[in-house]
């Protein structure tokens, strides 16, 4: 079969996660408005077995963390987490938001992946929100900097043209094994998707400068016949944030929880009692124990 890693990289919001839910077609990377929400490497998996009269082919992804200036070690963690990825791939796709005007942060980005020797292919996307002379602008301007293999237009939100992206993808595959089973979407445990939309919901219902301060660690998963049973801690840096979390009689919390448990069914199939708990824990982002212990380091 055709199989491979391809690494997506490209600045906080332009759609990555997005993209990868796109071609997965199931929610796997949880997106919002606001940046920086994938901390983790997220790994997609794409099988195909139809595809080239049986041969099958297997597209292995990588969401990269938004590459930024970073202001505290986690920032520098989650910077050095994207850099290695891109490095140890067989493709990368380079995502840019189309609706925004080149800028020095994407030229800061350009620079770096430019000395990087795996093939690179640059998805346009937000297409829907472009008019088609400034997709040709932009089309011109990246073609002459000789930086990419191939630049292709999308959008990922409704779709348009990721079925080609993802044909274009695997002519860059090489005959390779199957890396993962057939019905396997991520190689990430459930457990750690149920972490991941609880801090979702949590930055949908939360004020600016409270969200990035927060981890969330599920400390109990317990299957039962008719019920998971979840026990989960948010995580903040100030007892103020701990206030804001559970908001007015609890209210706040209350509706954290019921957004998160409701996707949680969703995604496991089952009804899921869900509790969640606030604790703080002062200046974590600026411990590398503590960062370690979270899980955001390799
Ligand atoms: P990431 O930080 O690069 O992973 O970006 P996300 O996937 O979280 O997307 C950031 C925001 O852009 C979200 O509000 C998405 O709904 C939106 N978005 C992503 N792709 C598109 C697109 O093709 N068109 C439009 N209009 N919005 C998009
Ligand atoms: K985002
Ligand atoms: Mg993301």
């Amino acid at each position: 079969m055709k199989s491979g890693f391809i690494g997506i990289i490209g600045r906080p919001n332009v759609g990555k996660s997005t993209l990868l839910n796109q071609i997965l077609g199931e929610k796997i990377a949880i997106t919002s408005s606001k940046p920086q929400t994938t901390r983790n490497r997220i790994t997609g998996i794409y099988t195909d077995m139809e595809y080239d009269n049986g041969n099958g082919r297997q597209l292995i992804f990588l969401d990269t963390p938004g590459i930024h200036k970073p202001k505290n070690k986690l920032g520098a963690t989650i910077n050095e987490t994207a850099v290695n990825t891109y490095k140890g791939v067989d493709l990368i796709v380079f995502i840019i938001d189309g609706s925004r005007k080149f800028g020095s942060g994407d030229q800061y980005l350009l620079d770096m992946i430019q000395e990087v020797d795996t093939p690179k292919i640059l998805a346009i996307n937000k297409m829907d929100l472009m008019k088609p002379e400034d997709y040709l602008e932009l089309y011109n301007r990246y073609s002459e900097m000789n930086i990419f293999d191939d630049i292709y237009g999308v959008s990922a939100l409704n779709g348009t043209n990721v079925e080609e992206l993802i044909e274009r993808l695997t002519g860059y595959m090489e005959e390779g094994p199957m890396y993962y089973p057939e019905d396997m979407a991520t190689d990430h445990p459930e457990r750690f998707i149920v972490s991941e939309i609880i801090r979702e919901k949590l930055l949908e219902y939360l004020n600016e400068e409270v969200p990035h301060g927060v981890f969330v660690e599920i400390e109990s998963y317990e299957e039962k016949p008719n019920i998971t049973d979840i026990g989960a801690v948010i995580y903040c840096e100030r007892k103020s944030h701990k206030s804001i979390i559970i908001g007015k009689g609890g209210r706040k919390l209350k509706g954290v929880g019921k957004s998160a448990r409701m996707e949680i069914e969703a995604l496991l199939g089952t009804k899921v009692f869900l509790s969640l708990w606030v604790k703080v824990k002062e200046n974590w982002r600026d411990s590398d124990r503590t960062i370690r212990n979270f899980g955001y380091k390799d």
